[in-house]
């Protein structure tokens, strides 16, 4: 079982980034051959400052390190450093529909976000996050809910090349946790918790400290009942109860039951108690991971290394299937 996943470079990795992937990212490592990369390329599809960017693959790679990514057990790498990457993605547009691409819920999202630019990147997005997981021929894909609709384009993408050119890819199946797939806004309960269209005080980073972690928790939205369910119309109460079962790894019938009568008070100081203390070792371990920018640096390049053994080769044969370059290649893996 090949394991594969990306997650973008930011310093600032939110709860529902770690509850519905980053978490099942360490626990991929004990499923099989795990493989996670950080997305610089992805990253630049929108406005952003370039020195800024180098320093979130360092901050991202160190809180991923911290949550318990071991470079023994898993290849853990940054997307740019592996040339394939890009050239897999101009390779699988020719069988990648433009309608499709077109009627992607993220490229709306994010192009209706933009000032100045909406790039042609943007637009590409899923097609390079296809040759992310198809390069590896991984069978799975952890992730959010709300990058299943990118999984599924990808699926689309094997198949048509796998129809036109013959079996060379493997078509990867999403992976979404049971609990947690979809982490709310604490402070507007009906829209995702978000690294760019979410509200400051509705966003629990990995990297903030204790008392802010326990002041968001404590002040999010609820509705104005007593009662400790999941409900439609109770959509902030809900997401916590998400939030405490994901960290605890209980059901959220559980939570359920153990906050029968309780009060939306004091299960909000379980919830930010339980959230504090699954985030502290990983803050605690970010802090001295990021210090050593040279070790960080060295742990990638040895992640890219190993990727690039196995995605030249995926390459090769693609290019092959496909009629492209001379058909006689040895890739040197450079
Ligand atoms: N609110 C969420 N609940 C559960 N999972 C989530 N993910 C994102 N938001 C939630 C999952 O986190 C993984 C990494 O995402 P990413 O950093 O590559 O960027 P993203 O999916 O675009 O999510 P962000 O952080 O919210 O960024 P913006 O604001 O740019 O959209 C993915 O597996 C994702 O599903």
């Amino acid at each position: 079982m090949r394991i594969f996943s990306g997650i973008q470079p930011t310093g600032r990795k939110h709860l529902g980034n770690y509850i519905g992937a980053i978490r099942q990212y360490v626990a991929g490592q004990d499923r099989g051959e795990a493989i996670y990369c950080i997305v610089d390329l992805h990253a630049i599809t929108v406005a952003y400052e370039p020195a800024v960017l180098r320093e979130s693959v360092y901050d991202t790679a160190a809180i991923l390190l911290g949550a318990g990514l071991d470079p023994n057990r898993c290849i853990f790498f940054r997307q740019s450093d592996v040339v394939e990457h890009p050239e897999l993605c101009w390779l699988l547009s020719s069988v990648t529909s433009y309608g499709e691409l077109n009627r992607m819920t993220q490229f709306k999202e994010k192009a209706g976000a933009q000032r100045d630019l909406v790039s042609g990147g943007l637009f590409f997005y899923p097609v390079l996050q296809a040759a992310d997981v198809l390069a590896y021929r991984a069978d799975e894909v952890p992730v959010g809910e709300d990058q299943r609709q990118h999984v599924e384009l990808m699926r689309d993408v094997a198949e048509r090349f796998n129809a036109r050119f013959g079996e060379t890819l493997v078509v990867p199946e999403v992976r979404v946790p049971e609990v947690g797939a979809r982490i709310m806004d604490l402070q507007q309960p009906d829209r995702k918790m978000s690294t760019t269209g979410g509200t400051p005080q509705g966003t629990v980073y990995v990297l903030d400290a204790p008392d802010q972690v326990a002041r968001k928790i404590r002040s999010s939205v609820t509705d104005s009942g007593t009662e400790v369910v999941r409900a439609p119309d109770k959509a902030g109460i809900s997401n916590l109860i998400d939030i405490i079962a994901a960290v605890r790894g209980t059901a959220p019938e559980e939570i359920e039951r153990e906050f029968d009568g309780s009060g939306y008070g004091a299960f909000k100081q379980a919830v930010a108690d339980a959230v504090i203390e699954y985030l502290a070792p990983v803050r605690e371990r970010y802090t001295e991971l990021r210090s050593d920018e040279a070790g960080l640096e060295r742990t990638l390049a040895e992640g890219a290394e190993k990727a690039r053994a196995i995605a030249s080769d995926t390459l090769r044969d693609v290019r092959e299937a496909m009629g492209v370059g001379s058909g006689h290649e040895v890739r040197s893996g450079q």
